[in-house]
Formats: structure tokens, sequence, C-alpha cells
């Protein structure tokens, strides 16, 4: 189903271990993505996480929506997945007694808002509740371990999942890095975060997996004759500065200097 990346092969050839699904927080079963692009839904600006938006669906990825504040531009779109808290129905925020607030970056003037509001929801498709899905629990520990494989957003490029490995543990985080890539993508987050996978999350959701960067690392396998590494070797390999040798085929642009997001399209 995913022919952009195969984990079995690349876990052999590298002698590394997935982490456990039960590490995660995601549901085991990918919720279902029912959701179709043009329906509208609430969800907290991202810049502003306090208030509640408009949104609209312009794109469906596995089980998760691109989404664009509706009076925003469109170089800010955003990525949740179905089962994130951070969107609900229309309806739910004057449910709860709240008022829907225009984006961080709405063009026009604030005095056009209620009209606004009132135009860019008269006629059109909500998404039904049911489409919303429960969060899942959060594990109750960090189980992860250094050199683990998974899969993880490139947060630089936030619609991309990639092959990854954890680099680093420190209490309730993980160091997330990027296989074939330079550090500069790597980024510290809580083991219960929401943009990462265990390996097959992509293949179950039919999300796109992408392929490992160019920086690859040589593996045991390259000729049949040869001996199996040292456990020192396996670890190195694993290693999150891929210390081991390395085929640097190409140069990623502008490593180390953050970059503002990218629209894919
Ligand atoms: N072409 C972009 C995208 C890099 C994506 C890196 N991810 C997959 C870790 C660049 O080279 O900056």
């Amino acid at each position: 189903q995913n022919d952009h990346f195969q984990w079995e092969k690349y876990l052999e050839e590298t002698g590394s271990l997935s982490a456990p699904s039960e590490y995660f927080r995601q549901s085991k079963i990918p919720p279902a993505n029912d959701f179709k692009v043009g329906m509208k839904l609430e969800a907290h600006d991202p810049r502003n996480t306090t208030s509640v938006c408009i949104a609209t669906v312009v794109g469906v990825t596995g089980a998760r929506l691109r989404l664009r504040l509706d009076g925003s531009d469109n170089q800010n779109d955003f990525w949740r997945l179905v089962d994130s808290p951070d969107i609900q129905p229309v309806g739910t925020c004057e449910k709860e007694g709240d008022l829907l607030q225009p984006p961080l970056g709405y063009q026009m003037n604030t005095s056009s808002w209620p009209m606004f509001l009132l135009r860019t929801l008269t006629g059109s498709e909500m998404a039904p509740e049911a489409f919303f899905k429960k969060e899942p629990p959060k594990p109750p520990l960090n189980n992860f371990k250094v050199g683990m494989k998974l899969e993880a957003v490139d947060r630089k490029n936030p619609y991309l999942i990639c092959p990854a490995t954890i680099g680093n543990v420190k209490g309730d985080e993980v160091y997330i890095t990027f296989d074939g890539w330079s550090g500069a993508f790597n980024y510290w987050c809580k083991y219960d975060c929401r943009d990462i996978f265990p390996v097959g999350w992509c293949n179950l959701t039919g999300d796109i997996l992408q392929p490992l960067g160019s920086n690859v690392l040589i593996t045991k396998n390259t000729t049949k004759t040869q001996p199996p590494p040292s456990k020192a070797a396996q670890r190195s390999m694993q290693s999150p500065q891929n210390s081991a040798i390395i085929l640097p085929t190409h140069q990623t642009k502008k490593s180390g200097r953050p970059k503002p997001p990218v629209c894919p399209s």
C-alpha cells in the first residue's frame, strides 16, 4: 500500500527496534477519517491557543486534517489528527458560553468580524459531531529508549511524517531525530506528544511516510560476506548524531537556520 518507505528491511539492516505502540498517545487502531474538503469546524488558533476560531478542512491526509482558519491567509495552514482535542464541531464554543474569535492575522477590520462569521457559516457544510474522535489516554510512563524507531511529524514541514529515531530521553521528554537528515529538524517533545507515531502508522492510515534522507548509514548488509557488527558498532549506528560512517550525497539546504513553514502545493 505504501510504496514510499518499507520499514521491515530497514529495521533488519540497521539492527534496530521499533518503539512498541503502547508507548505512544495514539489509538492502536487509527481513527477513521470521514472529513471532506470544504467542511467547517471549530479549532484552537495555533498561534493564539486560547482562542477558538472557525476553520475549513482544506485537505485530508491519513488520520489528519489540513486546516485553514476562516478570515486568515493560505500561508498558515496546520494539521490536526481527527482525535485532536484542538478541534470540535461548530456550535461547541457557543454551547459553552464562549465567543468565536477572529484568527490572529484577521485581514479585515475587527468590526466586520460578526458579519464575516455569519457569512462564512451561512450555507456551509459543518462536519458532523460523529467525525470527531475521542483523544486516546496518556500512557502512564515514558518508556521510550534511545535507538527506538518511530514515525514523526517534521515540525518544520508539518505535513510530512518521516522515519525517525529516539535520539535521547530525559524525564518525560524524548528527542526526535530524522533518519538520513542532519540535526536541523530534530526536536524535543513530551513522550505523549501527538506528533509521534508507531512504525506502521502511515501504512495503516494511508498517510504518506517520507523516504529516508540521503545521509544514509552504511549498514552491515552491504555485502553478504561481512561479519555482523559488534554490539558497540550497532549502538553507534543508532546513535542520534549518526556518528557511524555516513554518505553525504547532498547537503540539506540552510541547515541550522530556522525556516518558515512551507506550503506543499
Ligand atoms: N526540502 C526541504 C524539506 C526537508 C524535509 C526534511 N524532513 C523530512 C526531515 C529541505 O531540505 O529543507
